[in-house]
C-alpha cells in the first residue's frame, strides 16, 4: 500500500529510470521519510521523499514556498564562489505541473529532493571534528542569508521559539490536564517553572529592540546537516522546514542542546546528563568564528543564554505535549515525552551552573 503511493508520487514528480526498492528513515519527530531508489543508466539513484505533518504544518505550501525560494538564494550564494552547489544545498524536484509538493487523495501531502551523493548524518557524535564542522554549517547558513529579506519568509508556526508563549501553553496544559498525567509530573512541573525567567531572556530581549531578527534555521540539530562519508566535512544543512525570523541565539543554542549534550534527547538515566564543555566549544569555534564579524555585541552576549531558553524551551514543549497526551511529537514508547522532558530539565541545570564557562568561550572564538 504504502509502495504503490510511493510510486505514484514518484511518477508524479517526473522521476526517471527504473524504481527499485524504498526504506524508512526513522530519524524526525515530525515528518514521515523515505529513501527511495531508482535505477537509471546503469546507476542507482536515490531520493529523499517526505510526507509532511500537517497537523504541525497547516499551511504546507507556505513551507514549500519559504525552502524552495530560500535554497535557490542559498544555491546562487555558493555558485557565486564555486562551480556546482549539488552537494551543498537541497535540490527539491518539481511535477510537471512545475509544483514543489504533490497531494495525494488520502489527504497526504509530499515532497521530495535528491538525496546528496556519499553523505552522512548523526543523531549524536563524539567526534569533535563532526561537531565543529556542523558549527560551521550553521554558521555559513546564516551567513548566504544575512540580505534575504526577512519579511518574505512565511510564518509557519507561529510563535515557534516564542519562549514567553511556550510557557503560557504549558501553564494550559497543566490546567486542562488532558491526558490525566498531572500527578505524576508535578516535580517536573515545578521545575521547569523554577527556569521561566532565566529561559525567557533572550525572547524578552528581542522584543525589547536589543536583539535583531535574522533568517534563521531553527531546528539546527545535528542530525540536521549532511556531511561528506569520508572526510567528514560539512555538506548541507538539511530540514528547512522552519526557516523563519529569529534570533542568532536560538540557532546557535538548539544545536548546542543536541551538539555538546553527553547523551541521547530521552536519555533515562539521568546521572548521565550533562553539558560536555568539550562539545559545546568544537560547536562554538565553528559557529563563532563563521559568524562573528556579521553579529551585533548584543547577539554575541546572548550566545549562552540562547543554549539555556533552548534546551528549557524544548523541554517544556516535551512536557506540555506529554500532558496534553503526545499530539505532536512522535514517539517510539510510551512515555517518551516524559523521559525527553525530565533529561532536558537537568540538561538545563546543568547548563545554568556553566553559564558564565560557556559565554567565555564563545567570547574567547569572537574575540580571536
Ligand atoms: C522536532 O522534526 P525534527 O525532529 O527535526 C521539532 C523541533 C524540536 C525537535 C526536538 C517543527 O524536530 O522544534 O526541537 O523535534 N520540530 C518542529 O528533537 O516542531
Ligand atoms: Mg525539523
Amino acid at each position: 500500500m504504502v509502495e504503490k503511493q510511493i510510486r505514484s508520487v514518484c511518477a508524479t514528480f517526473c522521476i526517471e529510470g527504473e524504481y527499485q526498492r524504498y526504506e524508512i528513515v526513522n530519524s524526525g519527530h515530525i515528518n514521515t521519510t523515505y529513501r527511495v531508489y531508482f535505477y537509471r543508466n546503469g546507476n542507482v539513484k536515490d531520493y529523499i521523499l517526505q510526507r509532511v505533518n500537517t497537523y504541525v504544518f497547516t499551511d504546507p505550501v507556505a513551507v514549500m514556498e519559504n525552502i524552495s525560494s530560500v535554497t535557490e538564494f542559498v544555491r546562487s550564494k555558493i555558485k557565486q564562489k564555486q562551480k556546482t552547489a549539488k552537494r551543498n544545498v537541497l535540490h527539491y524536484c518539481k511535477t510537471a505541473d512545475g509544483e514543489y509538493y504533490v497531494r495525494t487523495d488520502d489527504g497526504g501531502f509530499w515532497r521530495c529532493c535528491r538525496y546528496i551523493d556519499e553523505s552522512v548524518c548523526f543523531e549524536n557524535t563524539d567526534d569533535l571534528k563532526v561537531i565543529e564542522e556542523s558549527g560551521i554549517a550553521f554558521g555559513e547558513f546564516q551567513l548566504h542569508l544575512a540580505d534575504y529579506p526577512v519579511d518574505k519568509l512565511h510564518i509557519v508556526i507561529p510563535h515557534f521559539h516564542n519562549t514567553v508563549w511556550r510557557y503560557e501553553n504549558f501553564r494550559k496544559a497543566v490546567e486542562e490536564n488532558a491526558a490525566n498525567r498531572l500527578q505524576e509530573t508535578e516535580q517536573d512541573v515545578a521545575g521547569y517553572l523554577e527556569l521561566e525567567e532565566i529561559a525567557t531572556t533572550p525572547y524578552k530581549r528581542q522584543k525589547a529592540g536589543i536583539l535583531p531578527l535574522r533568517v534563521t534555521h531553527n531546528d539546527t540539530k545535528t542530525s540536521n546537516v549532511l556531511f561528506d562519508a569520508k572526510t567528514r566535512d560539512h555538506l548541507s544543512v538539511i530540514d528547512l522546514d522552519t526557516v523563519m525570523p529569529g534570533l542568532v541565539a536560538f540557532d546557535f543554542g538548539d544545536a548546542i542542546r543536541v551538539a555538546a549534550s553527553t547523551c541521547a534527547e530521552d536519555e533515562r538515566d539521568l546521572g548521565k546528563v550533562a553539558i560536555d564543555l568539550n562539545k559545546y566549544e568544537a560547536f562554538t569555534r565553528g559557529f563563532v568564528s563563521t559568524i562573528k564579524n556579521s553579529i551585533t555585541e548584543a547577539e554575541k552576549d546572548s550566545l549562552a543564554l540562547g543554549v539555556i531558553a533552548m534546551t528549557v524551551e524544548c523541554g517544556v514543549r516535551f512536557l506540555s505535549d506529554y500532558l496534553n497526551g503526545d499530539k505532536y511529537f512522535k514517539i517510539h514508547y510510551p512515555d517518551q515525552n516524559l523521559v525527553r522532558a525530565r533529561c532536558h530539565l537537568v540538561l538545563a541545570r546543568d547548563m545554568i551552573a556553566h553559564l558564565d564557562e560557556m559565554q567565555a568561550i564563545v567570547d574567547k572564538y569572537y574575540a580571536k
